[in-house]
């Protein structure tokens, strides 16, 4: 079949679809195309959760809103299978690749999970097929890790016996199908001709932009607006530092500085986690320092990202020392343990460094989080005998708090805030993030 006949029968709905890796990403996407009116094939490595979805009950943790009834109905419908069967990809005329694409200590990529895929899916691509990888990649992995493994898994030709192109995702968790639906994609294509193939199949499900691009455009869009996003996060982070040493307030100095036309500082706080900003500024960056390139402000923003949570460590330190205490023998609360407000995502949570710090300073840590099961609980309960609290995450939870009762629970009243989530009054031993300490006499 030519990308051209390929394109109509996409066109018509007529075309078959599978997408591999049935996650947090590629599950909302099947859903959305067999609820669009393809016949769509869901493949995942998983027989617990390729049950689980045949049973038209979604595997996906945490608050995502309209995602269980959609699958039910498409379950329901036929219009969604999943199997652990790569044979099923056979009849499929467009492929969708939705894994996990990691980077490890020393920042490389570890594209395990899609060498994988590939290596299983070329045996029985079908000849003439459009295999799309929706899974954030380094800049170059189309040309030097997609295109030539797919070649030699399948004995087939990029171009001619089948097409590849790249639509990286752009899904948040809680946000997962109004993301697919109302956020902008770019299709990068590895010819014009296939990116307007792209631009005919995800028409049929987002209601935004669709940018036609190449594939190397493709994963540095992706890559690069994450990136962005550490980078001025490290910058708001840089600032509180420098607030905390001349008695600056941060929060007062990024309200006023945002005053000024065309500035838009985000948010300093405890450090920066979830599963795209820590890792997406290694994968854009990755290529050009193996060749050499000096990139040096997307390294060093990582650095003051992750220092943050040792940052917490030295404020609460500095408290305790005013309350004639050490760090070592303290017993610590940690409010918030998810990466993110109102979220129980954990992943690359930045309460994992400074609980993990703080054990082996010999401190005793009590984590609450009202979003992470094992983590849930009373606060003032749990507050009972703490020599300290740390604010880690603003959970909207917190917010209602009754910082009087926290206090009485407290052995000693010691609050250390690194998201601004408490306005404490008096009776306090307290540092913030970014508030320096003359700056709090003015609170
Ligand atoms: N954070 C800050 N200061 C800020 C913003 C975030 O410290 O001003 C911290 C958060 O506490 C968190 C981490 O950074 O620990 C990441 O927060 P995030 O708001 O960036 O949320 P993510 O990780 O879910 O990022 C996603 C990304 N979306 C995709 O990759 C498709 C990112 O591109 C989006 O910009 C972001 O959501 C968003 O807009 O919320």
């Amino acid at each position: 079949m030519s990308l051209s006949e390929l394109q109509t029968r996409i066109e018509r709905q007529e075309a078959r679809l599978a997408v591999i890796g049935l996650g947090y990403v590629g599950l909302p996407v099947a859903c959305l195309f067999a609820e669009a009116g393809f016949a769509v094939t869901g493949v995942d490595i998983q027989p617990e959760r390729v049950d689980q979805i045949n049973a038209g009950v979604s595997p996906i943790e945490g608050d995502e809103p309209g995602l269980a009834g959609l699958l039910a109905d498409v379950v329901a419908a036929g219009t969604l299978r999943a199997t652990i069967d790569y044979k099923a990809l056979a009849a499929c005329d467009v492929v969708i690749l939705c894994v996990e694409t990691p980077v490890d200590e020393q920042h490389v990529p570890r594209y395990a999970a899609l060498r994988a895929a590939l290596r299983d899916l070329g045996p029985v691509l079908r000849a003439g097929a459009l295999v799309i990888i929706e899974s954030t990649i380094a800049p170059g992995t189309m040309a030097r890790v997609v295109q030539p493994l797919l070649e030699e898994a399948s004995g087939k030709r990029a171009g001619d016996d089948f097409h590849l192109g790249h639509c990286p995702e752009r899904v948040m968790p809680g946000k997962l199908l109004a993301n697919l639906r109302g956020v902008s994609r770019v299709c990068g294509g590895e010819t014009p001709e296939t990116a307007d193939a792209m631009l005919a199949l995800y028409r049929h499900v987002v209601q935004a932009d669709l940018d036609a691009a190449d594939c190397v455009t493709a994963e540095l869009v992706k890559t690069a607006e994450n990136a962005y996003r550490d980078v001025n996060i490290a910058f708001a982070n840089e600032v509180a530092l420098i607030c905390e040493a001349v008695g600056g307030d941060v929060w007062k100095v990024r309200e006023l500085v945002n005053k000024s036309p065309g500035r838009a500082m985000l948010l300093p706080g405890a450090g920066v986690g979830g599963h795209c900003i820590p890792k997406d500024p290694w994968l854009l960056s990755y290529q050009a320092r193996e060749q050499g390139v000096p990139v040096r402000l997307i390294p060093a923003a990582r650095a003051v990202n992750e220092g943050m949570p040792l940052h917490m460590i030295a404020l609460l330190e500095s408290a305790l020392a005013e309350a004639d205490r050490e760090l070592a023998g303290a017993r610590v609360l940690v409010l918030g343990y998810a990466y993110l407000e109102n979220s129980d995502d954990t992943r690359h949570s930045p309460s994992a460094v400074l609980v993990e710090a703080l054990a082996a300073r010999g401190a005793e840590v009590v984590i609450h989080d009202p979003y992470v099961p094992s983590y849930q609980g009373d606060v003032l309960a749990m507050a009972q005998g703490c020599d300290a609290v740390v604010a880690m995450v603003k959970h909207g939870e917190y917010q209602s708090l009754d910082l009087g009762a926290l206090q009485s629970a407290l052995r000693v009243p010691v609050l250390v805030d690194g998201r601004r989530v408490f306005a404490p009054g008096a009776g306090w031993i307290y540092r913030g993030v970014g508030e320096g300490i003359l700056s709090q006499a003015s609170r």
